[in-house]
């Protein structure tokens, strides 16, 4: 099918419906048929094919497209925007907002206009998927037109490409040259090496959503990663009864950098108050069944014993591999011991003139990284040196809250300054039941009605320079708030200029708290 040269065209709608056709239904002639958003006319040769049009992969030909290069992005699936919209970062959001909204229905039961059934009652996670599944559509129609009729990109889609050499790149039987290749080909979940897991009741983050078609009663969790905090949380709230089985804890630092002990202690606790079984330490030594439905998960304990968890529904969240190999196989390009494709910080492999993006190239695995990564190979591509860290960053999760944190944790602040001075909520000596704060912006009613869920708060500055230098929240609506703060903090912000700042929401507590001290010439906890 060819969709080059008619100005929206497809319609948004029209892509919707082509889209569905081919990915939902499979009913549509142009199942297996190349998408050509293709200009035949122009004769110049590409500054870079782009393999892979998730977020990495659609930035990257966007920037590139207005640095006044020339982009092809192909990817296999009839829609850009890759995993995020279509099985990721979108649906966990839908249902980290489910998970939200049934906590506080719960912890309200029996109060104002919340039932008192709410208590135990089960949720069908089939309905919330489903909502999920009938607004992707348009999501993945807009990414299609976007990328055609607004920011003008090549693209082929609903093909896969295959690297041929560094310039040559072959799809759909026709071969392509290029002056550079960029990989942006993501990642999918790295399954444990244990048997059982072919059998129907075994899902990850992808078949949860292509495949499901029936309400668990009983969930166990292989893995500790985000996706499973976030997951869990969600089958949890929705009435599941609810194990998670992991090697090391829960937002260790082996997984996630800056983690406070206390911010962990509250997610992790607040889970368990929440009724979710955490048991760390363990291996999991295989999913049990009678080789069609599974039984449950065999696992070795942190004693060296053995257990056994009964499930309906196993979900797997070991974390994740890179869809690197056939890469390795026609470039040579380097990767480390789990398949990353290793890059400079300009994103050029090692091999000249092939650059790798996105989830591609190892942690952190995430969208900002994704996307901003592509916008570095772009610029190098395009002729500037620009080079990009990505190593730090400010972070989140969801549990049944907004869990966020950035800078330095209280420990890692302690051993790197001498002087450090905390400011934090709950305060530490008063009974959390008898202390509703920090009742940030969405926490109001759980902080009337159970303070001590109301959240946390703590920053961390050095007393001595008085600048900020970590900031960790539980709660709600911050991830804007500390997507900026980090900005002002990686450039030296201080106390006394937080507390300058005018706070929209009289709980927002670093400016109020800020301003408290921010008076007092050598700085005191708070
Ligand atoms: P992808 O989006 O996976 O894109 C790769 C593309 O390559 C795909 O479209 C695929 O079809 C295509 N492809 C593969 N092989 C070929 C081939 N041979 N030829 C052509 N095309 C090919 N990050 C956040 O920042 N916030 C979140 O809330 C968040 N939530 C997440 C929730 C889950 C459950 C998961 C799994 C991840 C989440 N992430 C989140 C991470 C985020 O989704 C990824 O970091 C991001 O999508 C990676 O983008 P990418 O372009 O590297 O890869
Ligand atoms: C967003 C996908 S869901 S992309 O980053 O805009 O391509």
């Amino acid at each position: 099918m060819d969709v080059y040269g008619t100005p929206l065209k497809p319609s948004l709608h029209e892509w919707t419906d082509l889209i569905e056709g081919i990915v939902e239904t499979g009913d549509s002639p142009l199942v297996g048929e190349p998408i050509y958003n293709l200009n035949r006319e122009d004769t110049r040769e590409f500054d870079a094919i782009i393999i892979g049009g998730g977020a990495a992969g659609r930035f990257c030909g966007a920037f590139l497209k207005a640095r006044g290069g020339r982009a092809l992005i192909v990817d296999k699936w009839p829609f850009l925007g890759g995993s995020c919209p279509h099985e990721a970062c979108v649906p966990h959001h839908v249902f980290s907002d489910a998970a939200r909204e049934l906590d506080l229905s719960r912890l309200m039961a029996g109060k104002l206009w919340y039932d008192k059934e709410w208590k135990d009652r089960k949720v069908s996670i089939l309905e919330v998927r489903d909502l999920f599944l009938s607004g992707r559509g348009l999501a993945h129609a807009l990414m299609n037109l976007q990328t055609k009729d607004q920011l003008n990109v090549e693209y082929i889609l609903n093909t896969p490409a295959k690297v041929i050499d560094k310039n040559t790149v072959e799809i759909a039987g026709e071969t392509f040259k290029t002056r550079s290749i960029v990989l942006a080909t993501g990642a999918r979940t790295q399954l444990p090496d244990i048997p059982g897991l072919e059998q129907k009741g075994v899902y990850d983050f992808a078949t949860l959503i292509s495949d499901l078609d029936y309400e668990p009663s009983k969930c166990v969790i292989i893995g500790g990663s985000k996706i499973a905090i976030e997951y869990g949380s969600f089958f949890n709230a929705a009435g599941i009864p609810t194990t998670i089985l992991t090697r090391s804890g829960l937002m260790s630092p082996n997984s996630l950098h800056h983690v406070d002990d206390d911010l962990r202690d509250f997610v992790v606790d607040g889970m368990k108050v929440r009724g979710i079984e955490i048991i760390q330490g363990i291996e999991p030594l295989e999913v049990t069944g009678d080789g069609k439905q599974v039984s449950g998960v065999r696992y070795r304990t942190a004693d060296g014993g053995e257990a056994f968890v009964e499930a309906d529904f196993v979900f797997i969240a070991t974390g994740e591999k890179p869809l690197s190999a056939p890469f390795v196989d026609a470039l040579g390009v380097e990767v480390d011991g789990r398949g990353n494709i290793q890059v400079d910080w300009t994103c050029e492999t090692s091999v000249k003139g092939v650059y790798a993006v996105g989830d591609l190239i190892g942690p952190p695995l995430e969208m900002f990284k994704a996307r901003k990564t592509g916008t570095v190979a772009a610029r190098n591509i395009m002729g500037e040196h620009f080079e990009w860290d990505y190593t730090d960053f400010a972070d989140f999760l969801h549990s049944t809250y907004e869990v966020v944190w950035m800078g330095l944790s209280e420990k890692e602040a302690r051993a790197k300054y001498e002087n450090v001075v905390i400011i934090k909520m709950p305060v530490d000596g008063i009974p959390p039941e008898d202390f509703a704060l920090p009742a940030g912006d969405g926490s109001m009613f759980i902080a009337m009605a159970r303070p001590e869920l109301s959240g946390f708060f703590k920053i961390v500055f050095d007393g001595d320079s008085r600048k900020l230098v970590g900031a960790h929240y539980v709660g709600f609506g911050v991830k804007n708030a500390f997507q900026y703060l980090e900005v002002l903090m990686k450039q030296g912000i201080t106390i006394d200029e937080l507390g300058q700042v005018n706070e929209l929401f009289l709980n927002d507590l670093i400016p109020q708290l800020c301003r408290l001290r921010a008076g007092n010439a050598v700085l005191r906890d708070l």
